[in-house]
């Protein structure tokens, strides 16, 4: 949960700068065919359903009501696309491993997740959201071992921390890390995060802020 401290602060304020620029709905996908032109690097949110995918979204941004949130679990239904700023797209997918729809709009919601994540060139990585009350799941574990296998790199982040007690924040984290050591494509840092009261959202749009480095994205302050 830590970024390394040699420039830690630099990239806090990258980070912080590049969710300050707008945000907007780009585009929506319910087939592979129908994905975007490659444009800007990627990162998407991928996880179960009602994990707190598209609150993540609207976390990081700001923005209370960019991606369409509910209680009811299958309400992101399409991969949908949201440039930052031109910088960076944001892409929003539908859950896993339950959904208020049929057998067979999920598998093939599922199938359009397994062929992005697998072969999606732009994508620099995927962030895998983990319910934080109750830790990896089986439909995690098939997730990731599909993400393994395909080589694409994953780190994991937990949600909902607002509702985990203190006491069990650093135990329900030590689990996971256990877990994911076993993991080939799995990053062995995880983050821990509320998108209600914002407790960790610094830190992942520190992060985010770093990979578009790592992938020439420049920092966010190189033009402003
Ligand atoms: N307490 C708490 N609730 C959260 C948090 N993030 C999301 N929720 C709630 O969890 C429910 C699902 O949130 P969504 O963001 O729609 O979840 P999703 O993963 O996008 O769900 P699907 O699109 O259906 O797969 C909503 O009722 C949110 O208010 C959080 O950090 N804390
Ligand atoms: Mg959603």
């Amino acid at each position: 949960m830590t970024i390394l401290a040699a420039s830690s602060a630099d990239f806090r304020e990258a980070g912080r700068r590049l969710f300050a620029l707008s945000c907007d709905f780009e585009w929506a996908a319910s087939s592979i065919e129908g994905l975007p032109p490659p444009g800007a690097p990627e990162i998407a949110f991928a996880g179960r359903s009602n994990v707190g995918k598209s609150s993540l979204l609207n976390a990081l941004t700001g923005r209370k009501a960019l991606a369409r949130t509910s209680h009811t679990p299958g309400r992101t239904q399409q991969l949908n696309f949201f440039s930052l700023g031109g910088r960076l797209r944001l892409v929003d997918m539908p859950g896993y491993g339950y959904a208020a729809a049929s057998r067979e709009t999920v598998a093939a919601w599922t199938q359009l997740m397994q062929l992005y994540l697998r072969g999606r060139t732009p994508l620099v990585r995927a962030y895998l959201l983990v319910d934080g009350r109750h830790g990896l799941k089986e439909a995690d574990q098939q997730m990731m071992e599909g993400l393994d296998k395909a080589a694409m790199s994953y780190q994991v982040v937990l949600t909902k921390r607002d509702e985990v007690r203190k006491s069990e924040q650093a135990e329900r984290v030590a689990a996971t890390e256990a877990a994911l050591a076993k993991r080939p494509a799995a990053y062995p840092e995880i983050f821990f995060v509320s998108s209600r009261t914002g407790e960790g959202i610094e830190d992942l749009r520190a992060a985010i802020a770093r990979l578009l480095h790592e992938h020439g994205g420049g920092t966010a302050d190189s033009n402003g």
